[in-house]
């Protein structure tokens, strides 16, 4: 669909370096338009929450601290095909590998790792719709624009 929906978010280490105005180049030079934005500071259980698929994972508790180390900056992008061409443009999971195998990518720009990876895509557009209202949940009520920033 011309204007599928994804959440893209760049995490701790992302903005802590500065990578944010590449990013956001990236993301526009490809097309894209920056549908929402704002900036979060995650606690414990909304990171515990938004990664909850992983809960039973070993790096899980690892993962949480570092997702609430510092803010993150968390945006619904839009454009034809956006969820497979923002998991293209950041790159696999492990930013070392990423340095290898897709130098161009998001993730061999600014991630370090499998963990401090610099930034997040939806993988699915089931796993968009959800990831997307975790965060505005006026985006994907279809209508009345209400705000929630309880986060
Ligand atoms: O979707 P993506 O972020 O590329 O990877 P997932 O396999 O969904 O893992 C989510 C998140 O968990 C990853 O971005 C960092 C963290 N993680 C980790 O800390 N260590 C791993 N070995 C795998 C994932
Ligand atoms: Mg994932």
């Amino acid at each position: 669909i011309r204007n599928e929906k994804t959440l893209a978010m760049i995490k701790p280490d992302g903005l802590f370096g500065n990578y944010t105005v590449r990013i956001k180049n990236v993301i526009l030079e490809s097309g894209f338009i920056i549908f929402k934005e704002k900036v979060v500071q995650l606690d414990e259980d909304s990171a515990a929450s938004f990664y909850a698929e992983h809960s039973t994972r070993s790096f899980f508790s690892s993962l949480v601290k570092y997702m609430t180390s510092g803010p993150v900056l968390v945006m619904v992008l839009e454009k034809e095909n956006a969820v497979a061409d923002w998991r293209t443009l950041i790159g696999p999971t492990d930013a070392r590998k990423a340095k290898i195998s897709h130098p161009h990518s998001i993730r061999a720009l600014c991630g370090l790792d499998s963990e401090k990876n610099c930034v997040h895509g939806s993988d699915s557009t089931q796993s968009a719709e959800r990831e997307i209202s975790f965060f505005f949940k006026e985006v994907s009520t279809g209508g009345v624009v209400t705000e929630h920033d309880e986060l």
